[in-house]
């Protein structure tokens, strides 16, 4: 798709001059700048401001490097990253991630969606995004904390629960949170709410290790009923078998749908009878283990080697693995096996090209930072409690979670139909996303 805005098409023509090989980060940019025309043509003032042209460029960014002593004594180096993207709306906010892929494009990328999806929870978050390229895999866990202590001694240096608050993200849960806090508390010598996602013994919230996957699910249900439809009885395909991929699959159920299919990096099993999420939970979130374990549990289901979780036919396909893993073809094959809905788990799983062909075949579309926006909301909810150091009840931060899924299903349901696309999600949870950080940074003036 071209840009019809010559000023955008400029800024976005900078971005890709300025960084080429950044291929992620480009991506992203583009779909927001696609999205954010008929705003950029109804509101001068933003363009005048040179809004767009300090969105697209993170307001700081370290890169350090991580050493640390592995299980033989031998020293190993790794690259650290946070990029400090945008805190108009509040202290930078956003998870870490720990993969090998993982490089400035990558957090770049994650940065920025984060800006646009912190805005739409309606909470007081600016965007941020770190990481490391790392392999925690295979790893004993005194390497991991070894790794998460050096990584903190650096980090420690640029964060604080006032400035910018990192969280999890893909090989990052509990127990890595909890050696990053400890080994901060030990460098700073206090008790601050500067993570989130922490153990419920020392600050975390209820319900945070289940709010994305749950509030993926939430929205995705508001999404159906606002078309006539509901879980019930629906047969669902998860991509992913980690944190969000876990709790989706279990909300889900609760909500009547059949999850048959799920994956992992090395391939995908399915399960005609419905999934049984406790094996996969023994597997993954004690065992540390490969999903095709599974079959060993379960020995009527079939694992297959390889992608291609997408060729299960289902009503409903939620990716929650990682980026670029649903491309056209899996789009083209979903729509022809009967698929009408999907929800993005995962941040950027649908190529531009997927999204592209599901929205002109009417699937009914959650994007990633309107659908998943419920992990990054109820860490939100864990600065708030460890603000007023009270913790809430369970029943307490789900009722908010579902609040804010459905006010964020909403906002852009409602400013895709202000501007001319009723229902496109991905454009509404743009415009919705961006207006609010436009107008903060607006009032905020220029000296940044
Ligand atoms: P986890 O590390 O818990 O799980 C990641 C899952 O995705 C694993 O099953 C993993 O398989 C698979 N995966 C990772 N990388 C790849 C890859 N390159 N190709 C195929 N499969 C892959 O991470 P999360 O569940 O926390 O995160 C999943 C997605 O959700 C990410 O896109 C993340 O950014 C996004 N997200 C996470 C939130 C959170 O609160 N945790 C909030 C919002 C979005 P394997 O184990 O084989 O590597
Ligand atoms: O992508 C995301 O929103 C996250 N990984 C969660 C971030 C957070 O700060 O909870």
């Amino acid at each position: 798709m071209a840009f019809k805005n010559s000023a955008l098409a400029d800024i976005y023509a900078r971005v890709e001059k300025r960084d080429p090989d950044q291929k992620e980060f480009l991506q992203a940019v583009r779909e927001v700048l696609e999205s954010i025309e008929p705003v950029i043509e109804k509101r001068p003032e933003f363009a005048k401001a040179g809004i767009v042209d300090r969105i697209v460029e993170p307001e700081r960014m370290i890169v350090f490097r991580v050493s640390w002593v592995d299980d033989n004594g031998k020293v190993q180096v790794n690259r650290g990253f946070r990029v400090q993207f945008n805190s108009a709306i509040g202290p930078y906010k956003g998870g870490l991630r720990l993969h090998p892929s993982v490089n400035l494009s990558v957090i770049k990328f994650l940065g920025f969606e984060q800006i646009f999806k912190n805005s739409l929870t309606g909470l007081p978050m600016g965007g941020g995004k770190g990481g490391s390229d790392f392999d925690p895999k295979g790893k004993s866990d005194g390497e991991i904390m070894r790794f998460c202590q050096s990584f903190m001694t650096e980090l420690s240096k640029h964060i604080g629960s006032c400035t910018d608050v990192p969280a999890g993200d893909i090989g990052v849960g509990g127990r890595e949170i909890g050696f990053m806090f400890g080994q901060y508390k030990r460098l700073r010598n206090e008790f601050t709410g500067v993570l989130t996602g922490k153990g419920l013994t020392y600050g975390g919230s209820l319900i945070r290790t289940e709010a994305t996957g749950y509030g993926l699910c939430y929205f995705t249900d508001e999404m159906l009923r606002a078309n006539g439809k509901s879980f019930k009885d629906q047969t669902v395909v998860i991509s992913g078998s980690g944190n969000v991929a876990i709790y989706a699959a279990q909300k889900a159920t609760q909500l009547g749908g059949k999850v048959v299919a799920m994956s992992d990096s090395a391939g995908y099993i399915y399960d005609k009878n419905g999934i049984n999420l406790d094996v996969i939970k023994d597997l993954k979130e004690v065992k540390r283990a490969r999903l095709s374990e599974y079959v060993k549990s379960v020995p009527s289901a079939e694992y297959h080697e390889g992608k291609g979780v997408w060729s299960i036919p289902c009503h409903i396909a939620l990716p929650c693995a990682t980026q670029n893993e649903l491309d056209e073809n899996d789009a083209k094959m979903l729509v022809k096996n009967g698929c009408y809905a999907v929800a993005e788990g995962a941040n950027m799983p649908s190529t531009p090209e997927a999204c592209e062909y599901m929205i002109q075949n009417g699937v009914l579309f959650g994007p990633a930072k309107a659908a998943n926006a419920g992990g990054v909301a109820t860490s939100g909810l864990e600065m708030s409690q460890n603000s007023i150091r009270l913790s809430w009840t369970a029943e307490e931060v789900d009722e908010k979670l579902k609040g804010i899924m459905t006010n964020i299903y909403n906002s852009a349901y409602n400013a895709s139909v202000e501007y001319g696309c009723p229902g496109n999600l991905i454009v509404g949870a743009n415009i919705a996303g961006f207006t609010k950080v436009a107008e903060a940074m607006l009032a905020q003036g220029v000296a940044y």
